[in-house]
């Protein structure tokens, strides 16, 4: 598989790592558990999203929505303090793109970024590219995320735009549902790989709802946040430079 470029950000300490939020932009209430845990991190030179902000997102059309309205201006404040915003699209969100960076300032990084941190470089992405064993939704991926399809979505009608995001939603929790959860499982042996290319000794991710912070024998250390409200959901580089995991509903350290 070709190697996207990823950019190298300098992160450093107490920069916050949260993922799979899945907020329903039409609710305008779903800014809420967003909204106090920013408030928490008064301090925190950095926030970066690991992907599904959004339970879906086909481009300005979203934007418009009570909720999403909300959570963007929310994003917007975050970065209007002095702090950066770093944002990987997601399986749900992975149209965000220029018109979300306009209005939040936030930067987007398509192919998730190399974090530089003093002591424990590591690979940020969403997730859902470890599930290698599903062909399937590799090459649905793949169409999706082409340069036609990209070009076309910002020009879409609204009404459009939402039924195709919620026809994409109902069937992608329906092939979820239906396949065996050995071929949509995240691969221990791609996270080898994608680690040894980026030469990083972490790899930090959400997607799989399931936490995990392990030493992969022969390869890195790799860190699978909680989905956002979970108990280990939050990624955040320590005193020391290197990665500790908290939950964004625990008292702060
Ligand atoms: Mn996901």
């Amino acid at each position: 598989m070709k190697t996207p470029a990823r950019a190298e950000i300098e992160l450093a300490v107490g920069a916050c790592c949260i993922g799979d939020l899945h907020l329903d932009a039409a609710r305008g209430d779903c800014v809420e558990p967003l909204r106090a845990f920013l408030a928490t991190q008064s301090r925190a030179p950095a926030l970066v999203i690991l992907g599904d902000l959004f339970e879906a997102w086909v481009g300005p059309a979203h934007g418009r929505l009570p909720g999403a309205a909300r959570v963007l201006a929310e994003l917007a404040a975050w970065t209007a303090r002095g702090a950066e915003l770093h944002v990987i699209p997601g399986n749900r969100d992975f149209l965000l793109g220029a018109d979300f960076e306009r209005v939040t300032g936030a930067r987007v990084h398509p192919h998730g970024f190399v974090a530089n941190s003093t002591n424990e470089r590591a690979l940020l992405i969403h997730g859902d590219e470890l599930c290698t064993l599903d062909v399937g939704y590799q090459r649905l991926k793949r169409v999706l995320r082409s340069r036609p399809l990209l070009a076309l979505a910002p020009r879409l009608p609204s009404s459009f735009a939402l039924a195709v995001a919620k026809r994409l939603r109902s069937k992608s929790v329906t092939a979820v549902a239906a396949k065996p959860s050995a071929e949509t499982a995240q691969q221990p042996d791609e996270v080898r790989r994608l680690a040894s290319e980026a030469h990083v000794p972490t790899l930090v991710c959400g997607h799989a709802h399931v936490f995990r912070d392990e030493a992969l024998a022969d390869g890195p250390r790799w860190i699978v946040l909680d989905a956002f409200g979970g108990v280990r959901d939050v990624a955040v580089v320590g005193e020391d430079g290197r990665w500790v995991v908290r939950g964004s509903r625990a008292p702060r350290a």
